[in-house]
């Protein structure tokens, strides 16, 4: 089917001259707010005219490949008719409306982009969501969100049908594959037949755009819902600067659809520059095929997680002197000082590091061109103002140690998420004074570098993936074997941390074999939630240390793991 998109003519577009104020305008500054933005219609009907026009070069806009030699390459012009055709198909063919929420499951596939612009035109929020996740998870997020529709692979297709029953909801099932699925509507074949006219919605700034679920200390994910402010600020001037991205770039981010990593890097950041958009299917995961890849195609610059460089090093390939990358940048989690010196050796090129959240979007990083501080996450992307506060909300001086908090008052700042939708109570937990509570600690220096130093919380951070401990332990108490459990970080020197499970045995499993339990056991947790989330270590022990009202105390094995005690 891609290759029949292969060669696609698309239809005459109607653009206007309003564009004049897009991407490249110089009046923009970093604190504007106008009242309308809509990244469809201010950047890819944009680049689509200046394509039209001749004033932008032949790179494409989206270039994907993958592991079986199909390549496909969309201009700005094909994504405007795709994108409006796929607006139409959502409105006109499913019903969905402006406010409707549709979850989006996609691996790495070129409709991933189709579906999210799709929405973006027509106002319906889409709630991108990773292929690793089990039944359990999907319908949590169907219910939470009381989704109306869905788009996924005919490989979790059964997966939402058998939820039917727990999840009446939804009115719409878009399949995208070749095969066939009873119930659920052709993805492929409507966007042929669809019309390519569509008037992109006149979207408020704050109005809701997207929402990313994203783990916490406690209870199930929360709904992190963004407006089309987060797009908007990858169009100012200080996010313009902090990549430098050129038309003529090829960006490649393999972060997974399911990230907000992944909306930045492989959607808004590069098409906001008029950059080629770089996709790997990458299923499975594969560091040698990433350095291939590298060889292969005029990659100039790379956003990933600091474990994927890590990956790169660890291949001891003959040579890494990839002949096109230009810079590269790590965000997601930790970088030590000497993993960024190990990349310079071997590739010639700087490891820039930035820091963000679900919540937050890029938040601070190290400009391109700027002085790097080894280990420092970078400065403050304005308008970002971010300061290290103590618990209280007030601003602690350089050098000490406290909560990275943003300001949100008396203004909130553009791309910083607008609230835990449905959780008004998590909403006014992580508001600390005027300030927005990120739950992580660092420093911050004279010169306005930051430092990261870690979670306040019991949150784990393994290899780029947000885990709330709770959700193992719930996982592993559904196995007979597990009496309870204790789930903590721990450090690793290739995923930076990776979950560990403590486990107090059942009397009827005391007896059995420990590596196999272990295997079990891991098994078990990748069956019933996404299998990222399984404990990489096991130790079972005869009791968890608790407080005197019973709590288990979690930081007190973590510490132990990290050989703070
Ligand atoms: O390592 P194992 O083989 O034991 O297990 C792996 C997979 O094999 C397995 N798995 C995957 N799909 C499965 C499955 N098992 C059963 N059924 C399936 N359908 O589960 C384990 C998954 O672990 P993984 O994803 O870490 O795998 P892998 O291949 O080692 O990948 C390594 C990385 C580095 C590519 C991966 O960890 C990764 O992508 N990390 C980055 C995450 C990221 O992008 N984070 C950014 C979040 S957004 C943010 O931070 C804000 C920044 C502005």
């Amino acid at each position: 089917i891609l290759k029949s998109f292969h060669g696609f003519h698309p239809a005459p577009q109607r653009l206007c001259s309003r564009f004049l104020s897009g991407p490249g305008a110089p009046s923009w500054n970093d604190y504007v707010r106008p009242k309308e933005f809509n990244f469809a219609s201010y950047v890819l009907d944009y680049w689509a005219q200046m394509e039209m026009e001749g004033k932008r070069g032949p790179n494409p806009a989206l270039w994907w490949v993958n592991n079986q030699g199909d390549e496909l390459k969309w201009s700005f012009r094909e994504m405007t008719d795709l994108t409006r055709r796929t607006a139409n198909v959502l409105t006109q063919t499913c019903g969905l409306q402006e406010g409707d929420y549709l979850a989006l499951i996609l691996p790495r596939v070129p409709e991933w982009w189709l579906v999210a612009v799709g929405c973006i035109r027509t106002g319906i929020i889409f709630m991108p969501g990773t292929t690793q996740m089990k039944a359990k998870d999907i319908v949590y997020r169907l219910q939470a969100s009381k989704a109306k529709g869905i788009v996924t692979t005919d490989t979790l297709a059964p997966v939402v049908d058998s939820l039917a029953s727990e999840y009446p909801g939804l009115k719409t099932k878009l399949l995208v594959s070749d095969q066939s699925c009873k119930g659920w509507l052709d993805f492929r074949s409507l966007i042929k037949s669809a019309s390519p006219d569509h008037v992109c919605i006149k979207s408020k700034t704050l109005d809701p755009m997207a929402v990313f679920f994203t783990s916490g200390t406690s209870g199930l994910p929360k709904m992190t819902k963004h407006s089309h402010g987060l797009a908007l600020r990858s169009f100012l001037p200080s996010c313009r600067q902090f990549l430098k991205l050129k038309t003529s770039d090829v960006f490649w981010c393999p972060s997974d659809t399911g990230w907000i990593m992944s909306m930045l890097g492989s959607l808004l950041e590069p098409w906001t520059a008029g950059s080629t958009v770089f996709v790997h299917h990458l299923s499975p995961f594969d560091p040698k095929n990433m350095i291939q890849t590298f060889f292969k195609y005029p990659i100039t610059y790379c956003l990933a997680a600091p474990s994927v460089f890590r990956m790169i090093l660890q291949q001891n390939s003959t040579s890494l002197r990839f002949p096109t990358l230009e810079h590269c940048c790590a965000g997601g989690e930790a970088l030590l000082p000497e993993e960024q010196e190990q990349w310079r050796k071997q590739t010639g090129i700087l490891l820039y590091q930035a820091y963000g959240q679900s919540e937050t979007g890029v938040t601070c990083g190290i400009f391109r061109g700027m002085k790097i501080k080894p280990g420092s996450m970078g400065k403050a992307i304005p308008p970002f103002d971010i300061q290290i506060i103590d618990d209280k909300g007030n601003i602690l001086p350089p050098d000490t140690e406290g909560i990275l908090g943003i300001r949100i008052k008396p203004v909130k700042p553009l791309g910083l998420f607008m609230c835990y939708e449905n959780d008004p109570v998590k909403t006014e937990e992580v508001e600390c004074g005027d300030f927005y509570n990120t739950g992580d600690r660092a420093t911050v220096d004279t010169d306005g570098y930051f430092f990261f130093l870690g979670r306040a919380d019991d949150i784990i951070n393994a290899s780029g993936y947000r885990i709330g401990p709770s959700e193992v332990e719930n996982a592993l108490a559904e196995h007979p074997a597990v009496a309870e459990s204790a789930v903590v970080s721990s450090p690793d020197p290739i995923r930076g941390e990776v979950v560990k499970a403590f486990i107090v045995l059942t009397p009827k499993f005391l007896s059995h074999d420990r590596d196999q339990l272990t295997k079990e056991l891991q098994q078990h947790v990748k069956s019933v939630t996404a299998p990222y989330k399984y404990p990489r270590k096991v130790e079972f022990v005869p009791v968890l240390p608790k407080t005197i009202t019973g709590k288990i105390k979690r930081s007190e094995l973590r510490k132990k793991e990290f050989g703070q005690m």
